[in-house]
């Protein structure tokens, strides 16, 4: 017992204590849902190269210097573009078909430019890209090599590495004070610069979470938030009500969820697709759904022992006042 507090305590701790102001999983967003991360590299460099290989490492060494980012596990990509490889293509985002196709894009302070790769490569953002991966706000502008046009193309005899009749590449904006229009593909410069490229992470998935009130712990409160909301179906079944899974039910799944992690701070956003749902699952969740009434009429005698029990943990977490 004394463990677990102390490692919930220390792991609470750590998340004060380094960069507080990096969010990695939006909390617009609910668990199953898809997303991507940009920041803009507080390190510079020039831009000789022609090789995507290169502006790609050069952001996942500046994203994998700050423990958060590096703790997601995910490959960075460089929104730029050399001879052969466009911004798009480096990244993966293509908008094919034209549509909605991609998964919206947050940045690490929460704001969401882009929600989904056709928005992104539209020539305008819906927020400027502001915050390096140390979690810092540019507050005025800064320059960002792009070798594109502001529809993430390779830009005509400017890209990254180019000689072609010039040593000039082309570069986008950062920071506060940019203009949202235009700011991937802003002039030229001579290669010899040096500046901060935009870095992308692969597609990441919000984990199940059954933190529904957001404090890094999940523990008798949120049971609590779960138990008020039994039963609740739809628009109503909100993480912070209680939907631990994001099928907008709240039902015994999510209290499953709530008893894995209880005592822990919630796991970190996942790696790629959302896995589909296995017939195990799904018969799992139409046993649920047709279980719902048994379990509302057996839950206040299991709620009971369970508060009692965690009264009695009280003594060692103080999550509830000793009565
Ligand atoms: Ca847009
Ligand atoms: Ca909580
Ligand atoms: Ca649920």
């Amino acid at each position: 017992m004394k463990t677990t507090v102390i490692a919930a305590a220390l792991s609470l701790l750590a998340v004060t204590n380094s960069h507080a102001s990096i969010v990695t999983s939006p909390t617009s967003l609910n668990p199953g849902d898809q997303y991507r991360l940009v920041f803009v590299t507080s390190t510079k460099r020039n831009a000789y190269s022609n090789e995507p290989a290169d502006y790609n490492s050069f952001v996942s060494t500046a994203a994998n210097a700050v423990p958060e980012l590096l703790s997601l596990g995910i490959d960075w990509f460089a929104m730029a573009s050399t001879l052969h490889v466009s911004a798009r293509a480096n990244t993966g985002t293509d908008p094919s078909p034209p549509g909605d196709t991609g998964v919206p894009i947050y940045q690490l302070n929460d704001t969401k430019i882009a929600d989904h790769y056709d928005d992104l490569w539209d020539a305008s953002i819906d927020a400027p890209i502001s915050v390096y991966e140390t979690g810092l706000e540019i507050l005025n502008t800064t320059d960002a090599w792009t070798g594109s046009d502001a529809f993430g193309q390779i830009f005509s005899a400017r890209w990254l590495g180019t000689n072609n009749g010039t040593f000039d590449s082309m570069y986008g904006l950062a920071g506060n004070g940019i203009n949202t229009n235009g700011w991937f593909s802003v002039t030229s410069n001579p290669q010899e610069y040096e500046k901060s490229l935009f870095g992308l992470s692969g597609v990441l998935t919000v984990p199940n979470s059954a933190d529904f009130n957001g404090d890094n712990l999940v523990n008798g409160i949120d049971f609590l938030t779960w138990q008020e909301n039994l039963g609740t179906v739809g628009p109503l079944a909100t993480h912070a009500n209680g939907d631990a899974n994001g099928d907008d039910l709240v039902d015994a799944a999510d209290l499953a969820v709530w008893e894995l992690q209880y005592g822990s701070a919630p796991p970190l956003a996942t790696i790629g697709a959302v896995p589909e749902p296995s017939t195990l699952a799904l018969g799992m969740l139409a046993l649920s759904i047709f279980r719902r009434r048994e379990v509302r009429s057996r839950v206040a005698p299991y709620a009971v022992n369970l508060i009692l029990a965690l009264k009695k943990r009280s003594r060692c977490d103080g999550v509830f006042r000793s009565s």
